[in-house]
């Protein structure tokens, strides 16, 4: 049985995955109208990503007799000033997520639920790798420095792009 504090932290963790499975929706639909579509596939991709990260919270939340919340997630902003700028809001968004899930494991390990604890280590694990994989892509196309053949590269590759962290080797 989840106590309320831990549901409470939880449900407000399922708000937050589906703002992020929004914004990436926003990214997405903003980069194919611009006509990066590489760029659009990996945001498309990232935004399903977020959802089954909320999803999994949900499972959790009903399995240990809590109750999911299904939240009202309010419209993201629609207009990027570039790709670049996209991809500075992706690395933003992620700090804050990551932020949110130490603040979730710190709170189990206050409240001493080990099992919350233990199921927040898959989340901890992949924002690590998230957090790399939007800085990647960020010092590359800041290195291509608005240039038009090298952003044309940059969205052709991006979806090939792979990270190694200390978590080890991982793409998307
Ligand atoms: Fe759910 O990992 Fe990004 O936000």
């Amino acid at each position: 049985m989840l106590k309320k504090k831990i549901e409470d932290a939880l449900n407000h963790q399922v708000l937050l995955e589906g703002e992020s499975s929004h914004f990436y929706l926003a990214m997405a639909s903003w980069a194919e109208v611009q006509g990066y579509s590489g760029s659009a596939d990996f945001f498309y991709g990232h935004s399903d990503e977020e959802r089954t990260h909320m999803l999994k919270l949900v499972h959790y939340l009903n399995e240990r007799a809590g109750k999911a919340v299904i939240p009202a997630i309010a419209q993201p902003d629609t207009n990027f000033e570039s790709l670049t700028a996209c991809f500075e809001a992706l690395l933003e968004h992620e700090v804050k997520v990551t932020e949110s899930i130490n603040e979730l494991v710190f709170m189990c390990l206050e409240e001493k639920d080990y099992t919350t604890h233990n199921f927040l280590q898959w989340y901890v694990a992949e924002q690590l790798e998230e957090e790399a994989l939007a800085r990647t892509a960020l010092d590359r196309i800041k290195l291509v420095g608005g240039d038009k053949s090298g952003m044309y590269m940059f969205d052709r590759d991006i979806n090939s792009l792979k990270v190694q962290s200390a978590a080890g080797p991982m793409g998307q």
